[in-house]
Parts: C-alpha cells; sequence; structure tokens
C-alpha cells in the first residue's frame, strides 16, 4: 500500500518512483487490480485517467503523458501524436499493450458492484477490443497480431529474429533515461534500442495505422498479448451481462482466441508456438509467453498436466531448480538466450507469475497455483516490490518500489 501511495501521481499511480514517470496502459490494469482489494473509488479512477489517452479509432495506447514536467526520454516528442488525426488531446504513444483493462474493471466490479461505472467505461473497451480485431488480424485465426516489441514484454528473446531484420541505419545512440537510475546489464542494449526507435519512425510516417500488416517491419502474434486479450474478452462479456446485455462480439471474440491459441499447441515440446508473421512457421522460442495460453484456459486437462510437469515446474526449463530456485524464469534455462539479470530474457517477474497462478487456479490445479503464489510471495518478502528478480538469488533487479509487483501482492493476499 505503501509503494502505491509513493507512486500516485494524483491521477494516475505511475509505474516506479524514478524510471516511467507516465501512466503506462497494463501498468495501471495491473494497479486496479490491487487497488480492488483496498480502495475500489481509486481503482475506478486509476482506469478513467488511462481512457483518456484513448484514440477515436478505439485503440487505447501504450503510454498516456499525461502533462508533467518530468526529464523522461525518449518521451512525447518521439511520438509526435498530435499531428495523427485519431489521436486525442493529451499525448500519447502510437502503441498499445496487452489488454488488461477489461480484467481489472471486472475485478472492480467484483469487489463492489457499479453499474455507472460499467456503463461509462465498457462501450470505450469494447471499442479498443474491436479495433485490435479489425487492425491487427491477419487470417482467419481469430488471433491478433503486434506492431512493436513495446506492445508486449518489449527485450523477450523471442522478438530477437523479428527485430534483427529492422535496419535501425547509422543513427547515434539514443537518447535513454532508463539508463542513468539502472545497471545497463539488466536493460535492453543500445542496439535493441536504436531498432525499437527505427520501428517507431517507420510507423510514425502512417500515423501508426499500417495499411497492411503485410507491409510493417515487425509483426508478432505474441501468445502471452492473445491470451490476455482472450481472457479480456471474456471478461468483458461478462460484464456486459452484469448490464443486462448480450455481449455477443466479446463472447464470439473470446472463443475464436482460444481456438486460434489451442491450434498452436505443440505436442513435443508440451508447450505453444509463437509466430513471427514474416518468418516461415512457428517456433518454439525458449520463452514464458509459450506458456501463456493456460492464462486464458486454453489447454485441455492432460495438456495442462504437461505443460506444468515438462516446462512451467521443469527445473531444466522455467521452474525452480537447485542452481535458480525462483520461478518462473522468463526465458528457458535450457536457451541459449537465457540471460538471468537482463530485463525480459530470465529474471522472474511478479505480473508473469500472477498471470499464470491465475490460469492454473482457473483449470484447477489448485495445489500447483498455491507452490507458485507462495513462492512469489516469498520472494516479495525477501526482496521487496521490485521490478524483477534474479532466478537464482532472489536479488532485487530494475526499478525498486514497482508498481505492479506491490499491486499483484495485494491481490496474490488475497486469496
Ligand atoms: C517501454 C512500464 C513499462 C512496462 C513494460 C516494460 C517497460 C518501457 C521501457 O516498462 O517498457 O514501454 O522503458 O522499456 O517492458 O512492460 O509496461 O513499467
Amino acid at each position: 500500500m505503501a509503494v502505491l501511495r509513493k507512486n500516485d501521481t494524483g491521477l494516475f499511480v505511475k509505474p516506479a518512483p524514478a524510471v516511467y514517470p507516465f501512466q503506462w496502459n497494463w501498468d495501471s490494469a495491473f494497479v486496479a487490480i490491487g487497488l480492488a482489494r483496498i480502495d475500489v473509488a481509486r481503482g475506478r479512477q486509476e482506469v478513467r485517467a488511462l481512457l483518456r489517452g484513448r484514440w477515436e479509432d478505439g485503440m487505447v495506447p501504450h503510454i498516456v503523458f499525461h502533462p508533467a514536467s518530468v526529464d523522461y526520454s525518449p518521451g512525447p516528442e518521439l511520438w509526435g501524436s498530435a499531428s495523427c488525426s485519431a489521436a486525442p488531446q493529451v499525448a500519447t504513444s502510437g502503441l498499445t499493450q496487452p489488454p488488461v483493462v477489461a480484467t481489472a474493471v471486472r475485478t472492480l466490479h467484483e469487489a463492489s458492484p457499479d453499474a455507472g461505472f460499467l456503463e461509462e467505461v465498457l462501450p470505450v473497451v469494447e471499442a479498443w477490443h474491436a479495433w485490435l480485431h479489425r487492425e491487427r488480424v491477419f487470417d482467419g485465426s481469430g488471433l491478433v497480431a503486434i506492431v512493436h516489441p513495446w506492445e508486449s514484454a518489449d527485450n523477450a528473446p523471442r522478438f530477437d529474429r523479428a527485430l534483427a531484420r529492422v535496419d535501425h541505419g547509422s543513427a547515434p545512440a539514443p537518447m535513454r533515461s532508463d539508463r542513468r537510475p539502472l545497471a545497463a546489464a539488466e536493460r535492453p542494449t543500445n542496439r535493441d534500442y536504436a531498432r525499437y526507435l527505427a520501428l517507431v519512425e517507420s510507423l510514425r510516417r502512417c500515423d501508426y495505422r499500417p495499411q497492411s500488416l503485410a507491409e510493417t517491419r515487425f509483426a508478432y502474434v505474441d501468445l502471452m498479448f492473445n491470451a490476455v486479450l482472450a481472457a479480456a474478452e471474456a471478461d468483458l462479456a461478462w460484464l456486459w451481462s452484469e448490464l443486462g446485455e448480450r455481449g455477443e462480439r466479446a463472447s464470439a471474440a473470446a472463443t475464436r482466441l482460444r481456438t486460434g491459441l489451442a491450434g498452436r499447441w505443440d505436442e513435443e515440446a508440451a508447450a505453444y508456438k509463437e509466430l513471427d508473421l514474416h518468418a516461415a512457421e512457428g517456433e518454439i522460442a525458449g520463452t514464458v509467453g509459450e506458456l501463456m495460453p493456460l492464462y486464458a484456459s486454453v489447454p485441455k486437462a492432460a495438456q495442462a498436466r504437461r505443460l506444468f510437469d515438462e516446462a512451467l515446474w521443469a527445473p531444466t526449463r522455467y521452474g525452480p531448480s537447485p542452481e535458480a530456485p525462483w520461478a518462473v524464469t522468463t526465458v528457458s534455462k535450457s536457451s541459449p538466450d537465457f540471460e538471468p539479470r537482463r530485463y525480459w530474457r530470465g529474471p522472474v517477474w511478479i505480473n508473469i507469475n500472477w498471470l499464470l497462478i491465475r490460469g492454473l487456479e482457473r483449470l484447477g490445479l489448485r495445489d500447483e497455483a498455491e507452490d507458485l503464489r507462495g513462492m512469489t510471495l516469498r520472494l516479495v518478502e525477501a526482496s521487496g516490490f521490485s521490478e524483477y528478480y534474479h532466478p537464482s538469488t532472489g536479488n532485487p533487479l530494475g526499478s525498486p518500489e514497482f508498481s505492479w509487483s506491490a499491486a499483484l501482492t495485494l491481490d496474490l493476499l488475497h486469496r
């Protein structure tokens, strides 16, 4: 509660005290889930502040730059949203992020029902989801694509190959405020950052609305993004039913997404295959994303069992082992890309554990969920509310006093 209070700007809770001074999309949704346990009215305000950044075509952006004089780069000038016709008054980024908001609204509503709040926000969330199914579809599978790593766990090795195709020219090293408070070894490299910026530059030329996904330099069918969307669509349908409506689009979308995700199961790997749209075939990428359909209740009972035993909790992959007892690692320990200290490339993250715990609970794997919940609470007890953690030592990494780690702990304690 103290971390959330400290990071509260009055309008929104920033992700962390120093590194991230603006409102990020899925951070605020996780924060609202935590606030549902202690202050529902403040949780509703968090959602309202984020939705102020919505674009006319429905997109809810990944960052809302509420006016503030802070030193952060790359900041609003990188995006130039003011010159895009669909953008709102407040400056925002031109991308989106995993749509956790509907799930946050449901959590708030279950904690304290408020039909007026639903009437206010459901049409906005509905329009955002519909935008995803309009702008980001690529075939009849029901799945959607992301067009920038910043739309998901940006530095994850699953994006490396797709990102390597992005020519970043000979531009000088970008200005990065993240590198002032944080160790270089825990953050993306300058070369990756240059590619992120080159991608933004090319998307900016079409006001962030490429004519087709085939034309984009990066298009990835991220399983985590799709699993979050599938669960969010189901939650949105449930919320509509609270208002006496059928929520037909949302419930049909949830079914389609789950079917699409189910089709990506790989029997040999006991996990799901990721898909880079500009590559020939799907792949087992060795990152925790390949377990995420679990969050959306996609696996059948036998698949869930294998996914847990042979991947999630397996000592050589994502689970606890004598040399690295803290789980779940964000990259498989057997992968050559495993880097236990670097951002999204190995460390343990509280939001990832939370998604997996929810998935295990929903599939009835209660003891397994309880083991992971217990480990996650022991980790924050030992090392505080950090952005991420070293899987061998449990040492805190990245920013201290990280909002979603604190907020999701409140939710985990509530079970
Ligand atoms: C870029 C705020 C955000 C999270 C993302 C995480 C990181 C930003 C960065 O921080 O992204 O958007 O500076 O790398 O990857 O998941 O929402 O906490």
